[in-house]
């Protein structure tokens, strides 16, 4: 049977500096849905990259005495470095600057000014130069951009406009209709209350002002809007063509999903699928506009000088538990808070203490007691069952809770079993049962354990992806598939475990 598609994209970030946390907390969360859809099977492919156009930017190369280029080039291989540090499987990372991208852009532009959806007009309006936004007075806060607290000026110029107007009616029935298709629901409310319903506005597509950027093909004064070059990277990125797309395009598109932050829903909700909708093309089916993570509860920022970089967490605490941390610690619409005392105190209770020291002590227990082999015998009890009930059925909460992209209620989902373990080695306390010479019960008690981790760290995978190897490799075993912790039992009888080896080592508070 054809394995079933799953096309994933984050936004693309801007490459005006390192990103910090914040913006790596949407590549970890995509990182981890990704892999658990490879994990049920599917085919998946995981799209990131840079956008590397525009005003700002330019502005800020120059600041450095550099070439937009050699800025963009610079910063975008820092972004691509604290991906990978962070271990995410994306399959491809994509550049604006890529030639590829900008002769698509160039096609899609003229294609729209040829069906009649472009159009050149003036602007007059208040611009906010660090957003690259047009704003109306109505639309600011306190007279500044309601996005980022900053000065707007006036600004005029020719331009070319996009006939965002016309697809109006259309964008809120199909908001309307397709309630999943814009999530989470408070998200979508806002969009079709406070920016579709109220009206839209032709959109100006087009900048006269600078000149970092891509050439309007039959107008070179002007450079296309930063949006309609950034939105269109996850069409030109896998083989659209205008007028011939590839078999590529038609395997992966629509994307299943654009994961973004809640500050970018309003782009992707609005002006991609009336770009879409001018091209011809599907709209995704869904659009997840995930929370932001807080430092000390305010804003992360590098002018506030509380930005906080991922290479250096991992430097301090591994790459694992920065992974828990983020994906645990924001809910699915409410914005999360990183302190480094909860990201400690995490690491300490749920990373060293449930996880780490149970894995430590169940596979020192079968050293001591079984050199090391996995044996089993069938003296069971009722205990057990309660185990076992747990164990099996967290697979299908974790599934529940990944389809919802309830990430970390999938994790908490993950540790109940882990939590589940450290309670049966309470109620059953082997280390009595081998005083007592019950060797036989023992051994049942063991096997559970051990199990029972496994199917934990196959579920734990996708979330910090080297513990779980590191798991797999104490526990010797090849049994790392869904498929595998259908039935509890997998885990090869007779095998040697390898050495246990902590996975965490406990951070002292004073240090
Ligand atoms: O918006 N917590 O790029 P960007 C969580 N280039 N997520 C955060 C965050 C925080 N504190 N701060 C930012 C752009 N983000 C555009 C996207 S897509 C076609 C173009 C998220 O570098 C933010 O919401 O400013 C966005 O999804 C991503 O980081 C990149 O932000």
């Amino acid at each position: 049977m054809e394995k079933k598609k799953y096309y994933i994209t984050t936004a693309i970030a801007y490459t005006s500096g390192k990103p910090h946390i914040g913006n790596t907390y949407e590549i970890v969360l995509a990182d981890a849905i990704a892999r658990f859809k490879r994990l049920e099977g599917y085919d998946v492919y995981f799209q990131t990259g840079t956008d590397e156009h525009g005003e700002k930017i330019e502005l800020k190369a120059r600041e450095q005495g550099k070439t937009p280029k050699e800025f963009v080039d610079e910063v975008s291989s820092e972004i691509k470095k604290i991906w990978d540090i962070m271990n995410t499987s994306y399959d491809k990372f994509v550049r604006t600057t890529d030639e590829t991208h900008e002769k698509m852009v160039q096609k899609i532009f003229k294609k729209m000014y040829d069906n009649g959806d472009i159009y050149l007009g003036e602007y007059k309006g208040l611009y906010c130069t660090p957003c690259e936004s047009f704003w109306t007075e109505s639309q600011l806060v306190d007279g500044k951009c309601p996005d980022c607290g900053r000065e707007v000026k006036e600004a005029s110029e020719e331009a070319y406009f996009f006939k965002l107007s016309k697809y109006q009616k259309k964008l809120e029935k199909y908001i309307e209709e397709n309630p999943n298709f814009i999530q989470p629901d408070s998200r979508r409310n806002e969009m079709l209350n406070n920016f579709i319903k109220p009206g839209l506005q032709d959109l100006c597509v087009s900048r006269t002002t600078f000149d970092w950027g891509i050439k309007v093909p039959f107008n070179d004064k002007h450079v296309v809007y930063v949006w309609l070059d950034a939105l269109t990277n996850y069409i030109t990125n896998i083989g659209y063509d205008v007028d011939n797309p590839s078999e590529e395009f038609k395997k992966w598109w629509p994307a299943d999903l654009h994961l973004i932050g809640k500050d970018i829903v309003r782009f992707h909700s609005i002006y991609w699928p009336a770009f879409l909708w001018s091209l011809d093309i599907e709209l995704p089916k869904q659009i997840f506009g995930h929370p932001w993570l807080l430092m000390n509860n305010d804003k992360i920022g590098k002018s506030r000088g509380n930005a906080i970089y991922a290479d250096d967490l991992t430097e301090k605490y591994g790459v694992d538990a920065v992974r828990y941390y983020v994906l645990h610690e924001i809910p699915f619409a409410n914005d999360g808070n990183l302190t480094y005392e909860l990201l400690e105190e995490r690491y300490n209770s749920d990373l060293a203490n449930i996880l780490g020291n149970l894995v430590n002590r169940t596979i020192s227990m079968n050293k001591k007691y079984f050199n090391n082999v996995v044996v089993t015998s069938d003296l069971k009890e009722p205990v057990d069952d309660e185990l076992i009930k747990i164990v099996t059925h967290a697979k299908e909460k974790v599934k529940t809770c990944m389809d919802e992209l309830r990430v970390a209620d999938a994790i908490d989902s993950v540790f109940e079993i882990f939590r589940k373990c450290n309670k049966y080695i309470d109620e059953t306390t082997p280390w009595l049962l081998a005083k007592d010479e019950n060797k036989d019960r023992l051994k049942t008690v063991l096997y559970n354990l051990l199990e029972s981790i496994r199917i934990g760290a196959v579920l734990l995978s996708s979330f910090l992806p080297q513990t779980a190897e590191e798991i797999f490799r104490q526990l010797n075993t090849s049994e790392k598939t869904l498929d595998s912790i259908e039935e509890f039992g997998k885990l090869e009888l007779g095998n040697t475990l390898n050495e246990p080896k902590p996975l965490f080592i406990r951070i002292e508070k004073d240090k």
